[in-house]
């Protein structure tokens, strides 16, 4: 059985069944028209009727197809269309309505758009606490640290504090001094020669 069949000549436009079941009518109103198109899969039961469709239209014998009610698809129009699926809303957050969308304002979610984002929960502070704001987050850094994600180790021998030709090591929120010979103290600031010196002229 072929979508389109050469079933005989019929005077009238109106639907009619035919030896079979298989229902059809005639597609030409100008009447005696020879070819007859079947229409079973639509006739006389429209399977489109029982949804979200405004008609049905025979694609061959045995398929048909639905042609949807805005907001609707699906081959039986049954699937509400979600309409932030094309992400209509770049990067805010969009709600799924009947036939339409809704973008939330910056920074909020949720299907009302009340709920505050929280920009913490991808933990981006490294070295800190993290302290959610709308539509953005600071960071808190721990001691020694800096930078928007306190990503940067601050350079405490930045600032040369080992004195007399000392040797500076960075360290996390200190750092440290190694000496010349004759020096010591936490920043190379005692000339033990000095002291050994005064203490043999005793
Ligand atoms: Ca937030
Ligand atoms: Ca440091």
């Amino acid at each position: 059985m072929g979508a389109t069949q050469l079933i005989g000549r019929f005077p009238t436009s109106s639907l009619v069944m035919f030896a079979g079941g298989v229902y059809g009518a005639d597609i030409n109103p100008k009447a005696n028209v020879d070819v007859i198109e079947s229409f079973a899969p639509c006739y006389p039961v429209n399977p489109c009727s029982l949804s979200n469709s405004l008609n049905c239209t025979t694609t061959s014998a045995t398929s048909f197809t639905c042609y949807c009610l805005p907001g609707w698809t699906g081959a039986l129009c049954t699937v509400e269309i979600d309409e932030c699926a094309s992400n209509p809303c770049g990067g805010r957050f969009c709600v799924d309505q009947f036939n339409g969308y809704v973008c939330c304002p910056v920074g909020f979610t949720g299907k009302d758009c009340q709920t505050d984002i929280n920009e913490c929960a991808s933990l981006p502070c490294l070295h800190g606490t993290c302290i959610d704001r709308v539509a953005h987050y600071n960071c808190s850094c721990d001691p020694g640290w800096r930078g928007v994600r306190c990503e940067i180790d601050i350079n405490e021998c930045a600032s040369t504090p080992c004195r007399n030709g000392g040797d500076c090591t960075d360290l996390v929120n200190g750092f440290t001094c190694g000496c010349l010979s004759g020096y010591n103290g936490v920043i190379c600031q005692t000339d033990s020669t000095l002291y050994l010196s005064s203490c043999s002229a005793l």
